[in-house]
């Protein structure tokens, strides 16, 4: 059975378990990192030598990075689903989660740091002005991806939408003021009606 390491109130451990929801795919978690340590122990390291979760494995086969994941789960199982075949669909979802990595989590991950999960040195409102305003630029230019689209790329969600949804869940529950986006909010509602973001990504901010 496919088998996922990382703790469950990670976002990038989240992509992969409301993927496997998506496909369909049974799968057992085993928790790593952040309380519960591991990363570093020699075994992990031989799986991912960065010591950061997730790490899944499938059939003896081991990969990090949620992005690469999430694309080896959807080729392999996922029989036209959440990946378009044709190369500039395919692109064209492929670089919204370029862009997750590039410039939404740079804005988010220092903002979620300094409001929920940081250390107290993180917590300052010094920390949080410019995190602030470059996560509401990066939000209110995705609302514009939405015209006329009921995901990021088109009719049928993709992986995209798992990489930005897991974010745009922590924007929405966090304290903080939001402009109205709403193409983004209509999106971000069609992703509330999914079972698997509903189990594994709206689970608070933990
Ligand atoms: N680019 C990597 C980032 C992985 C990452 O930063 N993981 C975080 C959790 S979201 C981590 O392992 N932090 C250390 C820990 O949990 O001990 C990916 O997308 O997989």
């Amino acid at each position: 059975m496919l088998k996922v390491l990382g703790r469950k109130n990670s976002g990038n451990v989240q992509k992969i378990l409301w993927a496997c929801a998506e496909l369909g795919l049974p799968f057992e978690r085993d928790d790593y990192g952040g309380a519960f340590g591991k990363v570093n122990e020699p075994a992990f390291r031989a799986l991912n030598p960065n010591g950061l979760v997730p790490v899944m494995i499938e059939d003896g086969f081991a990969l990090w990075e949620s992005n690469t994941i999430l694309r080896y789960l959807a080729s392999r199982f996922g029989d036209g689903r959440l990946l378009p075949a044709d190369a500039r669909a395919r692109a064209n979802v492929e670089r919204w989660m370029d862009w997750q990595l590039s410039a939404l989590n740079p804005a988010i991950g220092p903002l979620f740091l300094a409001l929920v999960r940081g250390r107290p040195e993180e917590k300052t409102p010094d920390a949080i002005k410019p995190a602030l305003e470059r996560t509401t630029r990066a939000f209110t230019l995705l609302d514009g991806q939405f015209a006329g689209k009921r995901f990021v790329e088109g009719e049928e969600m993709t992986v995209a939408d798992i990489a930005l949804g897991i974010f745009t869940y922590r924007w929405f529950a966090l304290p903080i003021p939001r402009p109205t986006l709403p193409a983004l909010t209509a999106w971000y509602d069609r992703l509330t009606e999914r079972a698997g973001f509903r189990e594994h990504v709206m689970v608070g901010l933990i």
